[in-house]
């Protein structure tokens, strides 16, 4: 009798350990991307990851401010070279654009040309390699960090594990394919103009030329990667093997960090606050000088006090009492704070969400990349104002300040957001634990998959199999409704 209780409670814990065995996995994350703001959140990914007993080992560029004891770093850092090309290509986006779209475009790809060639650089360093060459090590999952590097899969091909990427951005375009997402030509949105249709469309288009290049790019460097090795599978299907892709939904706070001078400084500013932030990859010595002076100028003048992250303290854009300069700032503590009444930011993804979270009105200010995609989709929500960092003139500025300082629709928007964006049935936190184990668990969870990742254009598309005409008509009776509208619109 007792034997057979042991036994059943053997089997009992086999059973739950099969359903619930991910503990203790071997997770690799390659997060070779330049930017700072994205290791930030790729780290707290493997932190959230090594906290829950898993062993992480990562793959990074920069050095990573996050870290954690089960956590193996791997770093490939970038040489003195490297590090000053990659600030003037960042100078230069400031400075230079083109009134072009195609050309801005095509020059935005060239420019990123160094950055990605260093991160395909990393998969080629031979400590990076001995990863896979090592037989003793094993890994049940990779973690893919995601800068328009899909070749990057072809490492947990060689290490035989599922993939999952983590994009550092919203949903986007050019994670669409990965798993099947039908493409949007035009933005869906209530009450658009044919000419904002139109123009939608011609931008995607564009962005269409962009992505194959890109595309093409991956390509050469999965061949530079892989190509000496016969038994690796076409490009094709390794971007078939995506098990998951984690968006960016609110970067993790950087901890309870607050130097006792900002927690002063806020505790006393009786008119409020503002806080000042271009992100972490455009550097005040980035911006125009003008630019700065202007931005100065209408800060220095307000009652408010301004918190402006600025990296040279020894070259500040000018003295003013109610101005703090940090060269380093827990921004995340900040934006909780009561004081905090505006956050002037780059329109980055991790800052908007911080504001959203925090329930803080913005002025954004963007420069290029997703920024300025953020940065209209925000206004759009009603949570501030936006105006382009390249041609910023003081009194546009001036009064977009006193705009979300003295109208409170901004704030109640955004307040109004952020209950309904923290009502949920679980913490990101516990989503992430759960999701990563479950393909974990579940050796890729294949069955998770869209079955369009793997039928191509005509079979996804149902063409050729009666619904040709259907799909025409579709086509045509949309493109009448947009003629009916645009007719309306000109009477
Ligand atoms: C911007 O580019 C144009 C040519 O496209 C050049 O003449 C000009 O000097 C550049 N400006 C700066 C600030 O680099
Ligand atoms: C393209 O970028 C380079 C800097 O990388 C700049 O010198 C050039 O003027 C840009 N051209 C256009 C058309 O924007
Ligand atoms: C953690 O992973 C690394 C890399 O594969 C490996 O060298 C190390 O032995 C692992 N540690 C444990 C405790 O499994
Ligand atoms: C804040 O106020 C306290 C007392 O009211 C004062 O001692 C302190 O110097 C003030 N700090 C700043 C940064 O103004
Ligand atoms: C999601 C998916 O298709 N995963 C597959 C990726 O490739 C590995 C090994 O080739 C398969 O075992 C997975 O099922």
């Amino acid at each position: 009798m007792v034997g057979r209780t042991k036994s059943y409670f053997v089997i009992i814990l086999a059973l739950t350990s099969l359903i619930y065995g991910a503990q203790g996995a071997n997770i690799l994350g390659l997060f070779p991307s330049l930017s700072p703001s994205h290791l930030i959140i790729s780290m707290s990914v493997a932190k959230i990851l090594a906290e829950q007993g898993h062993n992480v080992t990562v793959v990074t560029v920069l050095e990573p401010t996050i870290t954690h004891k089960n956590i193996n770093l791997v770093a490939v850092p970038m040489t003195k070279e490297e590090i000053k090309q990659r600030s003037e290509t960042i100078g230069a986006k400031q400075k230079n654009t083109s009134s072009n779209r195609l050309l801005s475009i095509l020059n935005m790809s060239g420019q990123m040309d160094s950055m990605l060639r260093k991160m395909a650089d990393v998969l080629k360093d031979q400590r990076v390699k001995e990863l896979y060459l090592n037989k003793g090590n094993h890994f049940d999952l990779v973690i893919s960090g995601y800068f328009m590097n899909d070749y990057q899969f072809g490492f947990a091909r060689k290490v035989n594990a599922p993939v999952v990427v983590l994009a550092t951005s919203p949903p986007s375009q050019m994670l669409n394919s990965l798993i099947g997402n039908p493409h949007d030509k035009v933005e869906k949105e209530i009450g658009m103009t044919f000419g904002q249709r139109l123009d939608s469309y011609i931008n995607s288009l564009l962005y269409g030329i962009f992505m194959s290049q890109i595309d093409q790019r991956n390509r050469q460097y999965f061949k530079e990667i892989f190509g000496d090795d016969p038994t690796m599978p076409e490009y094709t299907d390794i971007l078939r093997n995506t098990s998951l892709v984690f968006f960016c939904s609110h970067a993790a706070s950087e901890g309870p960090i607050r130097p006792s001078n900002l927690e002063e400084f806020l505790g006393n500013a009786t008119h409020g606050a503002i806080l000042l932030s271009l992100g972490s990859n455009v550097q005040g010595s980035h911006i125009k000088p003008d630019t700065v002076k202007k931005i100065f100028s209408v800060l220095s003048n307000l009652k408010q006090r301004v918190i402006w992250k600025w990296e040279d303290l020894d070259k500040t854009p000018g003295k003013s009492d109610n101005i703090l300069y940090s060269r380093w700032l827990p921004q995340d503590d900040i934006l909780a704070h009561p004081s905090v009444k505006l956050f002037i930011n780059h329109a980055g993804k991790g800052g908007i969400t911080e504001a959203q979270y925090h329930g803080k009105p913005m002025i954004s200010l963007p420069v290029f990349g997703d920024q300025p995609g953020n940065a209209h989709a925000m206004v759009k929500s009603g949570f501030g104002l936006a105006l382009s960092l390249l041609t910023l003139e003081e009194e546009p500025f001036r009064a977009a300040v006193q705009e979300i300082l003295s109208n409170p629709k901004y704030s109640q928007q955004v307040v109004k957001f952020f209950s309904l964006y923290r009502d949920r049935p679980a913490s990101a936190r516990d989503l992430l634990i759960f999701w990563t184990e479950y393909v974990i668990r579940h050796h890729g969870a294949a069955h998770l998959q869209s079955p369009l990742v793997h039928m191509d254009f005509i079979a996804a598309n149902n063409l050729g199999r009666g619904y040709f005409s259907w799909y025409f008509i579709n086509i045509a009776e949309s493109t009448s409704n947009h003629l009916r509208k645009a007719k309306n619109e000109l009477k």
